[in-house]
């Protein structure tokens, strides 16, 4: 099979149309106002709630996504307290924790939709257990029931890392429903993006001051600064694009349906290469209606030697995949833990995220599989 002309790589930032982007910033440069909860921020913000259809009191913005969590974590009094939390996640999840002083316990994850599993966090509970941080990781629904089960048993909190997961909805309502707090990343990388971006949604709408506040250097006013803040607010050039990339949003999703199902068609009859299921049969919420968003196209090889051999190879085709996510964070520096995560560790090693993104075409898709497929055999 011949090369690709030009590069396919594991993902492209959605651009919308250059024209609108420029009345936005003409709008900005009217308003005179470019960061610190201007006019456009508050405009995305009301949007925001009536697309994921959350109260606008029970959202707020931030710059990217790592720093909402911690924001998020922070406000939820978790420094000193234990943190569970996934190792099969991007590295972010475990810095929030861990910068906001609280310490991550890393527990393994379902075999099938790779999300942290609830039976694995019960055992590592202690007294000094506070939280939960499960990942929605790829997309993929958590056991939200199984981790409200957990929540009511030994008084803890949920906050999901919900990076991959905008426009998931689960039993009818978005997955921004679950949990105390849920934190979404618009980073380009995402199918939903605003340049860097973050959000937060959470059960409880008189978290809203406090996250403002944090947000903001914690100052109060030009005399009163009552608490450790940051400075992790959204700028007006960021909610102007996402302004745009929302009216596209659904449109991409849909999209991404198709390049999933088109992966999906290509590796059915395969041996050696299979799709990362997108909820578990072992779930207690495996039952909610699920509204999935395809935001990335993992698949599983044989073992760790096939898919290090498709990676390398597949730049021969002028095709760059991913390893999201290898290796675990439990093999970085700051995060070696002797906790085993058996599920984890055999999933980090032999999976692959292929490419998906708006402008690639569905030949370019059965092009990638049927290379992939000619690389790791059938
Ligand atoms: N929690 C989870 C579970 C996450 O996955 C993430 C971020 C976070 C928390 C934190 O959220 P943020 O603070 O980022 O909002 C990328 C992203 O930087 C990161 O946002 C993302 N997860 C992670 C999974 O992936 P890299 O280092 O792999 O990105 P990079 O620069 O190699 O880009 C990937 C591909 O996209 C490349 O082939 C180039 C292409 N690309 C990228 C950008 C930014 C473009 O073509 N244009 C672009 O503008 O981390």
């Amino acid at each position: 099979m011949e090369p690709f002309a030009e590069p396919i790589l594991v993902t492209r930032p959605y651009f919308p149309p250059l024209e609108q982007y420029k009345k936005e910033l003409e709008r900005i440069w009217q308003n005179q106002y470019l960061t610190n909860n201007g006019p456009l921020l508050r405009e995305f913000q009301t949007n925001l709630s009536q697309y994921l259809n959350i109260p606008a009191g029970n959202l707020d913005l931030f710059c990217n996504g790592t720093l909402a969590l911690e924001v998020g974590l922070y406000a939820s009094e978790l420094p000193g307290y234990e943190v569970i939390t996934t190792p099969f996640t991007f590295v972010a999840t475990a810095h929030a924790i861990k910068r906001i002083g609280a310490i991550p316990v890393f527990a393994d994850v379902d075999p099938e939709n790779l999300c942290l599993d609830p039976a694995a966090c019960e055992k590592l509970i202690t007294p000094r257990t506070k939280a939960i941080v499960p990942v929605h990781v790829y997309g993929h629904p958590c056991d939200v029931k199984g981790f409200e089960a957990l929540a009511k048993k030994y008084d803890l909190k949920i906050i999901y890392d919900a990076a991959h997961a905008f426009g998931v909805k689960l039993g009818g309502k978005s997955i921004a429903s679950y949990g105390d707090i849920s934190m979404f990343s618009f980073h380009p990388t995402k199918l939903f993006h605003s340049c860097e971006g973050g959000l937060l949604t959470f059960a409880d709408a008189g978290l809203q001051a406090k996250l403002e506040q944090l947000r903001n250097f914690a100052i109060l006013s030009e005399t009163q600064c009552v608490d450790v803040g940051t400075n992790a607010k959204m700028n007006e050039l960021q909610a102007a694009m996402g302004n745009l990339c929302l009216k596209a949003a659904d449109r991409l999703i849909a999209y991404r349906r198709s390049i999933h199902e088109t992966y999906e068609n290509a590796f059915a009859d395969c041996k050696n290469v299979r799709m990362v299921k997108v909820t578990s049969s072992r779930s207690a919420s495996k039952d909610l209606a699920l509204v999935r968003n395809d935001a990335y196209c993992p698949v599983l090889f044989k073992d760790l030697e096939m898919r290090e051999k498709v990676y390398t190879e597949l730049k021969k085709y002028n095709v760059y995949s991913r390893r999201y996510f290898y290796p675990l964070l439990t093999d970085f520096t700051p995060y070696i833990d002797g906790n085993a995560t058996p599920v984890a560790r055999d999933a980090a090693a032999r999976v692959l995220t292929l490419p998906t993104y708006d402008n690639l075409s569905l030949k370019d898709v059965e092009k990638i599989a049927a290379i992939v497929k000619e690389i790791a055999g059938e």
